[in-house]
Parts: structure tokens; sequence; C-alpha cells
């Protein structure tokens, strides 16, 4: 009932609070035999890390992962495997203020009317952090995806407050601390990032996420639909308020002759439903997109009150993100992988016999 475990056969489960002494996974259902290295968790840990850049929270942890289950002389054994990170750099004086107040805009309100009691050091259970876990159990699904069906899970920041990319370039994804598509535009993003961290205000972004190589037929229909699941799942990051599957909301003022994506032998010729139908993989890139909400956690004065129900304003101090949506790319590819190792499981489990069916568009 209290859903911090998702996924029906590879299923994640995280525990751990921002400020404690660490955060962790349980991740059962895992397919034996896998080779995985506690290395191979360093190069997504640091994509999705604070303190990379100055356009980032400065926190600094070094994300180390533990496997403490699971493995056994470098292959998972099939067995619930456990990843620990211990947290090094928490600084909870920085929230003594928040102790007795709500920030606006965020979920120090609803734990509170919730629970009755919160954590409120780096947000607890509510902060970011919580997402490092999400990242290492993806890099165990990311690794099985791509060996078993050559699965590649891909995003980058499409849109920062009100800039927008203006080419597009996978190989300049990586060469930035953006995650940005062009690198024309990159000073730009940092001319901007830094007038808008001076003004201690904050702004939205939104991060497309591309999956190429999913086979057609993962997805339940009627309760356990692809895009269903990848919605909800990209919805649970935190600061997200929008999820598009392929055009998404720009499928409103679409006429069907020009939304349907028409088939020929050669393949489909385009892709506006994002790669599924009726809830299933057609065998095209599977595609989303997610809207992030302007960090709450900011420097300008806001209306707010205390415990006692008394009017205050909160400033928020500390090392906080000027823009979630920065480091977020790696968490939506993290939950688009989780959710499709967990259909691809699915799929080989009630579907493995029906095999390839023709005719299979590429
Ligand atoms: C966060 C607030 C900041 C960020 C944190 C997410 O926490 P703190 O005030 O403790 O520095 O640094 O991000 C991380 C620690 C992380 O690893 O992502 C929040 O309120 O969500």
């Amino acid at each position: 009932m209290s859903s911090n475990s998702f996924g029906k056969i590879f299923t994640v489960t995280t525990f751990g609070e921002s400020h404690g002494p660490a955060i962790g996974c349980v991740i059962d259902g895992c397919p034996p035999g896998l080779a995985i290295d506690e290395s191979e968790f360093r190069n997504d840990l640091d994509r999705r890390a604070t303190g990379k850049s100055r356009h980032t929270s400065q926190r600094r942890e070094a994300d180390d992962v533990e496997i403490l289950s699971g493995v056994y002389e470098g292959r998972t054994t099939g067995t619930p495997i456990a990843l620990l990170i211990r947290n090094t750099d928490q600084r909870s004086k920085d929230y003594g203020d928040i102790v007795n107040t709500f920030r606006p805009g965020h979920a120090d309100y609803s734990y509170w009317q919730k629970y009755g009691i919160r954590d409120p050091r780096g947000g607890g259970r509510s902060s970011a952090r919580e997402t490092t876990m999400r990242v290492a159990a993806a890099v165990i699904a990311k690794k099985w995806l791509a060996e078993r069906h050559g699965v590649r899970v891909r995003g980058y920041l499409a849109q920062l407050g009100e800039i927008a990319p203006q080419g597009f370039d996978w190989a300049a994804v990586e060469q930035n601390p953006f995650f940005w598509p062009h690198a024309a535009q990159v000073p730009a993003l940092e001319k901007a990032m830094d007038a808008l961290r001076k003004s201690g205000d904050s702004v939205g972004a939104r991060v497309n996420v591309v999956a190429d190589g999913v086979p057609p037929g993962w997805g339940e229909p009627i309760y356990g639909k692809l895009d269903g699941d990848l919605a909800a799942a990209l919805m649970s990051i935190n600061a997200v308020k929008g999820v598009e599957i392929g055009d998404g909301f720009a499928a409103v003022a679409q006429r069907g002759s020009e939304h349907r994506d028409e088939m020929s032998p050669a393949g489909f010729a385009s892709n506006h439903a994002g790669g599924i139908l009726g809830g299933i993989s057609t065998g095209q890139a599977v595609t989303a997109s997610i809207a992030l909400k302007p960090t709450s956690s900011i420097l300008i004065p806001g209306h707010s009150v205390n415990l006692a129900g008394e009017p205050v304003e909160v400033v928020t101090k500390g090392r906080h993100d000027p823009c979630v949506g920065i480091r977020a790319t790696p968490i939506a590819e993290a939950m688009m992988a989780l959710v499709l190792m967990d259909h691809a499981l699915r799929h080989r489990a009630q579907c493995g016999d029906v095999g390839e069916v023709s005719p299979r568009l590429a």
C-alpha cells in the first residue's frame, strides 16, 4: 500500500531519505546470469548527480554503489539485488527554518497532511535524491535490454524555460551539462542559467526520452498498457507535471489523416503514435516527453503558513537546483528502461511462444 515498489516481474523497491545515513533499492526478478560490476553504475550516476556543474545543486555526493546481494562472481544470480549508496554530504542545518513552515509549491505540506509527521531535512523521502536509486536500478535494466534485445534508451533536454533547441544532434547531448541537443546554444543556456541563479528564482523544463530497438508486442491491454505504465513511471519522477507519449497533446489539433502512421512494406511512414498502439509496442521507437515544474525551493520570498497556521514569509536557502530538469534526462531514461524491462519479461512470460509474427515492419 505504501507504493515504494513498482514493476510486476522486474520489481524495484527504493528506500531512504535525502539526509538519512543511506539510500538504496532492492531489485527482485532480475534474470540470472547478467554480468554486472559496481563500476558500471558510475557513468549514469554521474550524469544524474548534483555538483557536476555550477548550474545544479552544489551538494557533492560520492554516489558509490555497494552491491549487497544478488550478484555472485560478477553475475546476477536471480535472487534479490540490493544496492546501497551512503549519503555523505548532508547539510541539515539549511533546513532549520523549514521544520516549522511549508515551502509553497513543495510536498512539505502534502506529506504533513498525509502522515502527520515528516523528515524536513532535505525534503526527506520527497527529495530528488531518491531518484539516484532509480538510475542505479536502471543500469541493470538498460544493460539487459541492450544485450538481449538491442534496445537503447536515450534522452535529452528539449526545453529550458522558454528556450527551445534550434537544431538537433544526438552527438551533442552528452557534451554539455544540460543534455542539450544543439551545441551552438550552450553558451546562451549558461548565460540564462547564471542570470536565473543570481535572481534566486527557478525555471521549468521539458525532457524527451526515446527507446530505439523495442520489438513489437510489449505492453498489456487493458490495465497494463505500455503507455499507461510509462506515463505512471515518468509522472512518478519528482517535479513532473505532464507526460506525453508520441505527439501527446499536439494530437488534439491533428486530423486522423495526419496523425495515423501509414504503413508500407518498407515500414511506417511516421511515428506520431510514439511507438505504441493499443498499449502495445509497434516496433517503432518509443517516445515520451515530460514537463518538469520550476523548483519550489527558491530565494524569492513567498507567502506561506507555519505549523500553527499563522502567515509567514518563506525563503529557501541551501544548495538547490535552479532547474531540476537539467538533471532529469538520466532519470527519465531510467524510468523508461525500468518499464521496458518489466514489460519485456511480462511479454516473455505470457507470449514467449508466439514468436515473430508476419508481416513485421522495419
Ligand atoms: C533536493 C534538494 C537538494 C539537492 C537534492 C535534491 O538537497 P540538499 O539541500 O540536501 O543539498 O541537492 O539533490 C540530491 C541530493 C541528489 O542527489 O539529487 C530536493 O529538494 O529535491
